[in-house]
């Protein structure tokens, strides 16, 4: 689907067998009746895009930002998480984490207190309650939407259809739809959907699904550290400068993880995290 300079939507097809368009891209297209073909796509400023073992799918390309939204409840996966801030991290785009249900008291405070490392590591966090009349929280969380494309992230039930019914005047994309998904044995929407949040058409929004399993294979371990803010502080102080960070004398990232009360200390559950994540993505390199 190509829009227009006018704003007319138009279905295109592409020149080659597959198409190579992703939502976001920037194309040349010529009108042939009452559809069109896709002529040439322009240089992309960025691409994000995940990676398992078998294949790439893309996101979307030429972002602003990714966000990254996360509820109360159900409770995020800090693992999960830390994949897409890595794989944002990888093409330079800019994450903003939205923690939504502040409504929900209890569980906020929780889920709250579990992204202070990432606060901390230099990460926005801003708290919404998107179905309830949270109108100053609603104003910031526009304003840093204003202008820009961001990719909505996130679980399941985090509140990303309610995100863009908030924001998008006049639609009403059914929401809570996991559960009903899942009980007709369903899987959820594959398709992604860009929406103008604004008469403008400056400001947008790009609903995706695809952040259970968020593949990671095109990054290289060894550049994994950089990639994580709150290790990436303290690998040019390590003895080495190939350190992997996991067994190397003079490690100053271990040194940090295991004080914990340093200026800038890295928490014991992001180390696992890094652990983790270096020996998968060791492991399928061939
Ligand atoms: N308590 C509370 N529930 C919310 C809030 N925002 C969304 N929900 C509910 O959370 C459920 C999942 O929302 P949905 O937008 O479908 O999430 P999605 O799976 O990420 O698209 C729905 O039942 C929403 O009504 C909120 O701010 N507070
Ligand atoms: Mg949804
Ligand atoms: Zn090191």
């Amino acid at each position: 689907m190509v829009e227009a300079s006018d704003g007319r939507r138009i279905i295109c097809h592409s020149r080659g067998k597959k198409s190579q368009g992703v939502v976001g891209d920037q194309v040349l297209w010529q009108a042939s009746q009452d559809e069109g073909t896709i002529e040439k796509i322009e240089t992309r400023r960025n691409l994000f895009y995940r990676q398992d073992d078998i294949r790439t799918k893309s996101f979307a390309a030429n972002l602003d930002q990714v966000l990254i939204l996360l509820a109360a409840e159900p409770l995020f996966s800090s693992h999960q998480l830390s994949r897409a801030l890595i794989a944002a991290e990888a093409q330079a785009i800019t994450p903003l984490i939205v923690l939504n249900k502040s409504d929900l008291t209890e569980p906020f405070a929780h889920a709250w207190q579990k992204l202070a490392p990432y606060r901390a590591m230099g990460y926005q966090v801003l708290p919404v309650s998107l179905r309830t009349a949270d109108d100053s929280a609603r104003k910031t969380l526009q304003e840093r939407l204003a202008h820009k494309t961001s990719l909505v992230l996130g679980p399941s039930g985090a509140g990303k259809s309610t995100l863009i019914n908030t924001f998008v005047p006049g639609l009403d994309i059914l929401t809570g739809e996991l559960s009903l998904a899942l009980r007709a044995g369903k899987h959820t929407t594959t398709s992604t959907t860009w929406y103008w949040i604004d008469e403008s058409r400056t400001s947008a929004l790009i609903d995706s699904p695809g952040f259970q399993e968020f593949g990671l294979r095109h990054i290289d371990p060894m550049r994994l550290a950089r990639y994580m803010p709150d290790l990436a502080a303290h690998a040019d102080h390590c003895r080495f400068y190939n350190c992997s960070h996991l067994h190397e004398p003079g490690c100053a990232v271990i040194a940090a993880a295991q004080t914990a009360d340093a200026e800038n200390p890295i928490n014991a559950d992001r180390y696992r995290i890094y652990t983790e994540l270096f020996a998968e993505l060791s492991q399928s390199r061939y």
